[in-house]
């Protein structure tokens, strides 16, 4: 079989990095878009560098885009590029709209416009359950986003679900909820939380500053989630599936978990709130129900949750340790 070609946008993130080694063990070709910038960020990539082409992109940017589709005559496109973090959404929401709403819209013109037939992923998101009206959320749960970023990635849903209706593209949203890594980025509370651990456990620091703890979620391990985006383009049709472990924990439970991991029982002594890290508006209660993409991609999350806590902070603490 022919092996096929994909763009990743967002490459340099977290789901890029490991939807770029799934691809490759797949034997795809990929191309990786990335925002040209004076120092490059490719913490989560820099063992993709021989393996994988880069290529200069900008969802903010239609021109960028029709180049890299013109180059790189994909069979598939996974947009995972966004502003990510819902906390800077309420400082950035014209930026957040631009590159999470518009830039959707911006990608699905230039595969429209390209006349190939070339499947599309959309990275959609729990945020748009927000204030939640029916637990748990599944696709058919009504939204209600509750940040200038869910409210973009909500638009960005719709124009999804609107091109495939429209013009009969193959396009699917994945409406992943949170999925946390050893490369998830250090602004997000589990992150924070495993780096803040690894500090105090190796004396180099003395606490960790956090904002509202009573936040509940539901955690899964991101490489088993971008199993489902790839398992999403490969059905016959076109769909929205909800990707979501059915378990759901709050911060003081991943605290508690985590500074279980180091031998540290008395969690609340080192951990202090910080109101500049409440949001205006909180989302409280997430926990998805995933069973559709069970029935029909025949998905399932493999790393149970006191496992990925375990990896996040064991990394954490051999990278520090190494640099000690
Ligand atoms: P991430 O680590 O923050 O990665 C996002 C990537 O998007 C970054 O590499 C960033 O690159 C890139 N990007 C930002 N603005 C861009 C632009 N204008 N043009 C091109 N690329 C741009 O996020 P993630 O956790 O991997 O999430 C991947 C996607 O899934 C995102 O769309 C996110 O909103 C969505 N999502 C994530 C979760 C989750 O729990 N992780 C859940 C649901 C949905 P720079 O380095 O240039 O900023
Ligand atoms: O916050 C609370 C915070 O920033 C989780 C993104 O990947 O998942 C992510 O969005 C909760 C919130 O993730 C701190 O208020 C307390 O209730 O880790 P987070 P998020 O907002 O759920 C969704 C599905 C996405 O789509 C997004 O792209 O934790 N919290 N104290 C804190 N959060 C942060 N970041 N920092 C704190 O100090």
């Amino acid at each position: 079989m022919e092996s096929k070609t994909a763009i990743i946008t967002g490459i340099n993130g977290q789901d890029g990095s490991y939807l770029a080694d799934l691809l490759l063990k797949k034997g795809y070709t990929v191309y990786g878009m990335e925002r040209r910038c004076s120092r490059k960020n490719r913490v989560n990539t820099s063992h993709l560098e021989d393996k994988i082409t880069f290529i200069n992109g900008d969802l903010a940017d239609q021109n960028s885009l029709l180049r890299c589709i013109k180059e790189c005559n994909p069979d598939e496109v996974y947009n995972l590029g966004a502003m990510s973090f819902v906390g800077e959404s309420w400082n950035t929401p014209e930026t957040t709209s631009d590159i999470n709403a518009l830039g959707v819209l911006r990608i699905l013109e230039t595969i429209r416009e390209s006349g190939k037939n070339i499947k599309f992923y959309q990275a959609s998101t729990s945020e748009m359950f927000g204030k939640v009206v029916e637990t748990p959320q599944r696709e058919t749960t009504p939204f209600y986003p509750r940040s200038p970023y869910g409210v973009a990635k909500l638009y960005g849903h719709w124009i999804t679900k609107n091109y495939r209706e429209s013009y009969g593209l193959f396009a699917c949203n994945g409406i992943l909820f949170n999925h946390e890594s050893e490369r998830r980025g250090k602004e997000f509370v589990t992150r924070k939380i495993s780096d803040g651990v690894a500090k105090i456990k190796l004396g180099l620091a003395d606490h960790i500053s956090l904002g509202n703890l009573d936040a509940k979620r539901d955690w899964g391990y991101a490489p088993d989630y971008v199993e489902a985006m790839w398992a999403m383009l490969q059905q016959d049709t076109p769909d929205d599936y909800v990707i979501a472990t059915g378990e759901c924990y709050s911060i003081r439970d991943f605290l508690r978990k985590s500074f279980a991991c180091v031998g540290i029982d008395n969690w609340e002594d080192y951990v202090k709130q910080d109101k500049r890290y409440m949001r205006p508006a909180e989302v409280d209660y997430l926990v998805g129900d995933a069973s559709k993409a069970k029935d029909v991609l025949g998905w399932e999350p493999t790393v149970s949750f006191d496992e990925m806590v375990a990896k996040m902070v064991s990394h954490d603490l051999e990278i520090l340790g190494n640099l000690k």
